[in-house]
């Protein structure tokens, strides 16, 4: 029997082209359900999903990860087999690479809240890579299959005792002139669909997020001229936050109108009080500089945020005796969230209208948006139009669909 029959009809080649087969279902299950968690415009819709469609990407990829496990025995086999055969060599050396790359950087990003943020945010880099170049190569991988159904009906007909045929059938496909057209279809495809993909990732990346540097070039929304930056809010004191903001709404974005606009405190306080816009972008503000962690992996680091402390908001208000959490509203009429009276008192916990020198772009939360660097920013409400002091606890809005409620960020000093 010639080497390739013997590949097809073994034991230990039929149980490689099972792992081969289940490898594919579950690419292309972790690939769905990866472009689904990723794309800007289905967030929203997918709220009540998400936690789930997470967890069933990770076990997915538990899977993937477990057949790469059981296809190692095979692995010195299998390259002794190539040696001769420099093209399925090659897509055998990227497959692995796309499928350890995956693997590394998804766990990273599973176990999340035990490693520190900049490991999570270069995992989701790399993870976003590897589906770019990945997704294509694995379809245009499945759709050149042909080869090995080829193989396989060969191996068929070849147990079936026509030999003859088997050979033919096999040889058809090996011939040279096959290995160029194949070969230049690779190439073509790799030109044409790799920067198609590449561009197609970045525009809707864009479309879903915003780099720091473009803040500076955002005109203000009309009103928030009236917030006159503090000097050590724009370079050279502050200023220069690294990363890009993936913007996040669970509603369509609430525009700003500064006449209609108002922002109020109240529930278990002394005096409840109501500011309108012009009175709002009056009051004293303070500058800091802190990160900014997103739970699905991705940061911006040491942004200059300008704003009213929190803590000085509960004070003016007065805080009553029976008050136990502090609950915000977002003016998307939809967004809640809530934190103990001992986190909301964090000294870094802001009511912020500026980010590096500029009024907070309406994409991004402005004109108020709260800030709770410790935490994921979950907890950073945007639009952010009314507190309520309350007595009882409050189950946020991702909370409520699956985010844990602890949402402390990996070595923070909790409060
Ligand atoms: C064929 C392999 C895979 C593909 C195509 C894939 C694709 C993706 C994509 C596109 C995202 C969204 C990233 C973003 O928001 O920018 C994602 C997220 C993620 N992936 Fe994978 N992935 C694969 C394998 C894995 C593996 C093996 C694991 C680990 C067990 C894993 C765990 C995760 C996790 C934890 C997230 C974050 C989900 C979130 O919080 O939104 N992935 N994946
Ligand atoms: N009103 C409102 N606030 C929100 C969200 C939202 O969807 N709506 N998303 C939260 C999440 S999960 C994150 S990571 C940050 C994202 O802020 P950004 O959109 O400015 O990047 O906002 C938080 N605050
Ligand atoms: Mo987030």
């Amino acid at each position: 029997m010639s080497g390739w029959m013997e590949r097809y009809t073994s034991k230990s080649g039929k149980k490689l082209r099972r792992i081969h087969a289940w490898n594919g279902w579950v690419v292309a299950a972790l690939a769905v359900s990866g472009i689904v968690l990723f794309l800007p415009a289905l967030r929203g819709a997918t709220a009540p999903i998400r936690v789930a469609l997470k967890q069933g990407h990770i076990w997915a990829g538990v899977a993937s990860i477990v057949l790469l496990l059981l296809y190692l025995p095979f692995l010195g086999k299998h390259v002794k087999q190539l040696r001769a055969k420099p093209a399925q060599a090659g897509n055998l050396t990227i497959v692995l690479l796309l499928l350890v790359g995956w693997s590394v950087s998804g766990v990273v990003l599973w176990l999340e809240r035990s490693v520190p943020p900049a490991w999570t945010s270069a995992a989701l880099l790399a993870h976003d890579a590897l589906t770019w170049v990945g997704v294509p190569y694995a379809i245009f991988h499945s759709a050149t299959r042909s080869r090995w159904v080829r193989e396989r009906r060969a191996a068929e007909r070849a147990a079936a005792g026509d030999d003859a045929e088997a050979e033919r059938s096999y040889l058809r496909y090996d011939g040279s002139r096959r290995r160029l057209l194949k070969a230049g279809i690779v190439a073509a495809f790799a030109v044409v669909f790799g920067p198609v993909a590449y561009r197609l990732w970045k525009r809707l990346d864009a479309q879903g997020g915003v780099a720091v540097e473009e803040i500076e070039a955002a005109p203000p929304a009309n009103g928030q001229e009236l917030l006159t930056p503090a000097p050590d809010s724009s370079p050279p004191i502050g200023g220069g936050a690294e990363g890009s903001f993936r913007i996040y709404t669970v509603t369509s974005i609430p525009r700003f109108d500064s006449a209609a606009w108002s922002f109020r405190i109240h529930g278990l306080v002394e005096e409840p009080i109501s500011w309108d816009w012009p009175a709002f972008a009056k009051l004293a503000r303070k500058v800091q500089v802190s990160d900014f962690h997103c739970v699905t992996g991705w940061s911006v680091y040491h942004a200059t945020w300008e704003g009213i402390p929190l803590k000085e908001l509960l004070a003016a208000a007065g805080v009553k005796p029976n008050a136990r959490y502090v609950k915000f509203y977002s003016g998307d009429g939809v967004y809640t969230d809530a934190l103990s009276l001992e986190q909301a008192e964090m000294d870094d916990v802001m009511v912020a209208a500026l980010i590096d020198g500029k009024p907070i772009p309406e994409d991004l939360g402005g004109p108020v948006r709260l800030i709770v660097p410790r935490m994921y920013a979950y907890k950073s409400v945007k639009w952010l139009e009314s507190i309520e002091i309350i007595d009882r606890d409050h189950i946020g809005y991702w909370q409520e669909r699956g985010y844990e409620v602890d949402a402390w960020v990996p070595g923070a000093n909790r409060a």
